[in-house]
């Protein structure tokens, strides 16, 4: 008797757990046990926790959070399957970068980041301008096109004690060697690039330019195969391990180098001390690769767009000059009439992995440690000529052309 009983029990719970399995969970009317994946991802080395996620907009957590490299809407996936609706699809707004975030976004650990860099403030930053971050876009374009002067510099302009590196810089200006360029490209160095298939359309381009040691071989169906711009900081070409003086990847398209100088600084104070000591390679490079244009920027262009940061935030900005990505896009902006940026906003697949080469994962490539890099991308989105579908599906931001501006 009681092992009739007890068979009768093993088959009725053998039963209620096929169709719970079967039916309630795998049709979604459940929450599936797995569904935590959404919020938990491996530990990143460099980051805060095991259950770091995304927070795209306040501390409080009024808006959704969607754990880095995933696409899928929580609460759509808890409701059941739904068919996706291809005229138009929705975008959860949260999952579009949100201009207005401010520090208080930021995850604990990047928050005294920022505060340390502030205390620093290495450059000797004494900011005088005003806040006036009421400006239209088309107004804030205009600022960024009257002053700020992406110019590159040449030997003229360098002290005679400079001569024996600034004999190797071009003679030719960068806009008659760059050429009239329609449509451009910038190439964000982000982990979302991974998986973006953008490849083709970014080729597309007249004319592609990349960051600092990000290679297209081995990624060209995610990020493209053409090269015509290089920009990279003076800390790669300074630096032993970066190999700048041996490895290929650097001997194609046009190569332009960045170094931070203080915030009040000239020319001749700049080249007794420049942020890193670039003179000996860049001579190096230049007598191996002299039919290859290498540029260097005018140091007070990156202090002329960081005023212009600072004064549409509410807020204090690290007082550390902006990141190669903001720099790059505004040359591009200078140089072409209009500008496809790629993962500088994230997409969906936006994810604490830091570049789409290497392994290292940490949020501060993507909201900045050192860099005012979260207010950079603000600005960027205010200028953004595209839609949130764009940023969403493509990471891509449009901008315009501000060489013929009519201001
Ligand atoms: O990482 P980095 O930048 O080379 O990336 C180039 C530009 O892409 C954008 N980016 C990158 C990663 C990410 N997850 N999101 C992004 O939006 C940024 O706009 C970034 O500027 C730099 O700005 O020069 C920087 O350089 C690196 C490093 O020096 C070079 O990669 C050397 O090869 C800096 N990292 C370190 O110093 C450790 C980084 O802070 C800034």
């Amino acid at each position: 008797m009681a092992r009739g009983i007890a068979k009768v029990l093993v088959i009725f719970s053998v039963f209620l757990c096929t169709f719970y399995f079967c039916f309630l969970e795998l049709s979604g009317i459940v929450k599936p046990s797995y569904s935590f994946q959404f919020r938990v991802r491996k530990p990143a080395r460099g980051g805060d926790s095991q259950h770091e996620f995304w927070r795209w907009g306040t501390a409080e957590g009024r808006r959704d959070t969607v754990n880095g490299g995933t696409a899928e809407n929580p609460t759509r996936r808890m409701a059941g399957p739904v068919k996706e609706r291809k005229s138009a699809p929705r975008i959860p707004a949260a999952n579009v970068w949100d201009e207005h975030m401010s520090s208080k976004d930021l995850l604990p650990r990047l928050q005294k980041v920022k505060r340390n860099y502030q205390a620093l403030n290495k450059y000797n930053v004494t900011f005088r301008g005003s806040h006036r971050h009421n400006l239209s876009s088309r107004e804030l374009l205009c600022e960024l096109s009257t002053r700020v002067k992406m110019t590159t510099i040449s030997s003229s302009d360098l002290p005679l004690s400079a001569s024996a590196w600034g004999q190797y810089l071009p003679t030719r200006p960068l806009q008659e060697e760059a050429g009239r360029l329609a449509r451009c490209a910038v190439v964000s160095s982000a982990g979302s690039m991974k998986s973006s298939g953008l490849g083709l359309e970014i080729d597309s381009h007249d004319a592609v330019l990349r960051f600092n040691a990000a290679p297209t071989v081995g990624f060209q169906a995610d990020v493209g195969s053409k090269t015509t711009f290089r920009l990279i900081n003076s800390q790669l070409v300074s630096t032993a391990e970066h190999k700048f003086l041996d490895d290929p990847l650097y001997n194609s398209g046009i190569l332009l180098m960045w170094d931070p100088a203080p915030y009040n600084a000239n020319l001749h104070q700049w080249c007794k001390k420049p942020d890193f000591q670039f003179f000996e390679r860049y001579s190096a490079y230049r007598r191996n690769n002299s039919e290859q244009p290498f540029y260097i920027l005018h140091p007070r262009s990156a202090w002329q767009l960081w005023d212009i940061i600072q004064e549409n935030t509410p807020e204090e900005i690290q007082p550390d000059p902006p990141s190669s990505g903001l720099l790059g896009i505004l040359l591009m902006m200078n140089l072409c009439d209009q500008v496809n940026v790629y993962e500088f906003l994230p997409s969906k697949r936006r994810t604490d992995l830091c570049h789409y080469y290497q392994k290292f994962h940490d949020r501060a490539c993507t909201v900045g440690g050192y860099h005012p890099l979260m207010y950079e991308k603000n600005v960027v989105k205010r200028l953004n000529q595209g839609d949130d579908e764009s940023i969403y599906y493509q990471g891509r931001v449009t901008l315009p052309g501000i060489t013929g501006l009519q201001c």
